[in-house]
């Protein structure tokens, strides 16, 4: 259920799509192009001519290297490079648009593979709202999340990403020789009496995990956004999932983390950090969109969820719920921050390259605020939770 993200230049290909307003080229002004990047929202892959409604991504921006691509060849007498030099981004600000493809028979000449509808992707904040808590405020209440890009320093994200695969190669969690940065697992048995003390005894209660989680950009986000003295939660989960581990029980099925949050405030909020790259085949974290809605009139009403996942079959929650899944190529130095309604699970890591999917979720909350017991101790397999 992994979407691509498609992008196109309206009126002449990109990496094999060309694309033009639906008039045609007869009305096609190759002196106006612009570009488009998104996730293909519906798609109709048929003659004459395929066609995709494209959801715009919202940190839509030139690629610097647009100019000098390849362009498949052209039928028609068009200076492409020209087309592509001249490319901007659209003036209109509609998120969805209506695309025409080429026929597929040029399609297939140009060996485009096949686009499929896919799961759409979580907006980020833009930034002009990065600083303005209201407009914060309302978006998580109205989302259910907060996207914010680049929040973290990437070189602090990677150094942790380094220090956790460094700290667990004796126990054969990495290719031996290979960079810690790049995570690289190795297929096989692990010592996993070896990993769990790593990982309970030394990573999380150690310093660097503790400096990661408190950082400026982290603890003091919160206390501008919260306004108020914070209190983080002790239970902080580190969670590595290597390629190939795929199937129930690896992935974190569908939940929300008021379940598991109960004895404190609903105001709760957690931030989810992925600990490197994580494009969306390594298997990031995916939101039901709108569910915080539903989850939070359940709780109102008293027909709670149990303290466990709703489900691990993503697809029929959604049809149940007619909403879509948010998934994104969350880049180092990306955080979410969301609600302790909005549900949200984590997808296979079918990353051809190998590469471990390392994230974090911690929780923050006002000081000042009922704050659940069960959580102000040291994450570890073993506390039940
Ligand atoms: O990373 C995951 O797979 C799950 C994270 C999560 O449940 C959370 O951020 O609350």
């Amino acid at each position: 259920m992994i979407g691509r993200r498609v992008f196109v230049v309206h009126g002449l290909g990109l990496a094999g799509l060309p694309a033009w307003a639906h008039h045609g080229w007869s009305s096609f002004d190759q002196t106006r192009p612009i570009y488009l990047e998104g996730r293909a929202a519906k798609v109709a892959w048929r003659n004459p001519h395929a066609e995709l409604e494209l959801d715009l991504a919202a940190d839509l921006k030139l690629p610097a290297d647009l100019a000098t691509r390849v362009l498949p060849a052209q039928a028609a007498a068009v200076d492409a490079q020209a087309v592509l030099k001249a490319a901007v981004l659209p003036m209109r600000r509609d998120r969805r648009w209506q695309v025409e493809l080429a026929p597929l028979t040029r399609m297939d000449a140009w060996k485009v593979p096949e686009i499929k509808a896919g799961d759409s992707i979580p907006e980020p904040v833009p930034s002009n709202e990065r600083h303005d808590r209201q407009a914060l405020w309302q978006r998580l209440r109205s989302d259910g999340y907060l996207y914010l890009k680049g929040q973290l320093d990437r070189q602090v994200v990677t150094a942790f990403r380094e220090y956790y695969f460094a700290a667990l190669a004796p126990a054969g969690l990495i290719e031996p020789g290979s960079d810690p940065r790049m995570g690289v697992g190795q297929p096989g048995e692990l010592d996993r009496g070896e990993l769990r003390r790593i990982l309970f005894d030394d990573i999380v209660p150690g310093e660097k995990y503790a400096a990661l989680t408190a950082h400026p950009a982290v603890k003091g986000w919160f206390q501008w956004f919260l306004g108020d003295d914070v209190h983080l939660h002790k239970r902080k989960i580190i969670r590595h999932i290597r390629p190939g581990e795929a199937g129930i029980g690896t992935a974190t099925q569908a939940h929300y983390d008021l379940v598991y949050l109960r004895e404190g405030t609903e105001r709760v909020l957690s931030m989810w950090i992925p600990l490197g790259d994580c494009p969306v085949e390594m298997g990031g974290l995916t939101y039901l969109e709108g569910s915080h809605h539903w989850a939070m009139a359940a709780e109102r009403a008293g027909t709670l969820h149990l303290a466990q996942a709703i489900t691990a079959d993503l697809p029929a929650l959604a049809d149940r719920h007619d909403a879509r899944w948010l998934l994104a190529d969350y880049e180092a130095g990306d955080v979410v921050v969301h609600s302790a309604y909005l549900v949200h699970a984590g997808t296979d890591n079918v990353d051809t390259a190998n590469r471990i999917r390392l994230s974090t979720d911690i929780r923050y909350q006002r000081a000042t605020e009922p704050i659940d017991w069960r959580w102000q101790e040291h994450w570890s397999d073993e506390d039940g939770l």
